[in-house]
């Protein structure tokens, strides 16, 4: 597991509307495979620390108070060129802007409530999964 990987968050608004099942469909026919799933419910410590790099920014506490509204998803992505091709595949961070096709552009409702998160580096994706997973949580199949 090394630069073939990204994680994900599918966040608390997308799993209200029951958007979970077409998000994870659009990944796997995107060819992604998942090898780490579950459910996560945010504590406020655990969200200010996972999105730590925002804080002081107007949005902050906004995105902590909604990360923390109700439960999300996490999982980790195998794909060659995970990172990339999975920020493709969600579009830009504001879905109105975010290209056709596009899980943001689907299932987002505003910058805020973007329907998921992707990791944006390679180094950053292993971060946000060891956030999350133990070793032994990751599966080859
Ligand atoms: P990204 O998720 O596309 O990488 P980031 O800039 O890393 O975008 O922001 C993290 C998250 O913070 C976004 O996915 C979104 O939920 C929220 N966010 C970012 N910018 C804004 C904003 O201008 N207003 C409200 N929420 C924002
Ligand atoms: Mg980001």
């Amino acid at each position: 597991m090394k630069n073939n990987v990204t994680f994900t968050i599918v966040k608390p608004l997308a799993l209200k509307m029951n958007y979970l099942g077409p998000i994870l469909t659009k990944i796997t026919e995107n060819n992604f495979k998942i090898i780490a799933l579950k459910m996560h419910y945010f504590s406020k410590e655990q969200a200010c620390s996972f999105y730590g790099i925002h804080q002081g920014k107007p949005f902050f506490d906004g995105l902590i108070d909604f990360i923390t509204s109700g439960p999300v998803v996490v999982a980790v992505l195998e794909k060659e060129n995970a990172v990339e091709d999975y920020r493709t595949l969600i579009g830009s961070t504001n879905p109105a802007v975010a290209a056709d096709g596009t899980i943001r552009k689907l299932y987002g409702i505003d910058i805020q409530q973007n329907a998921v998160h992707g990791s944006d580096s390679n180094e950053n994706a292993l971060i946000e999964a060891k956030f999350f997973f133990s070793d032994l949580e990751f599966f080859n199949y």
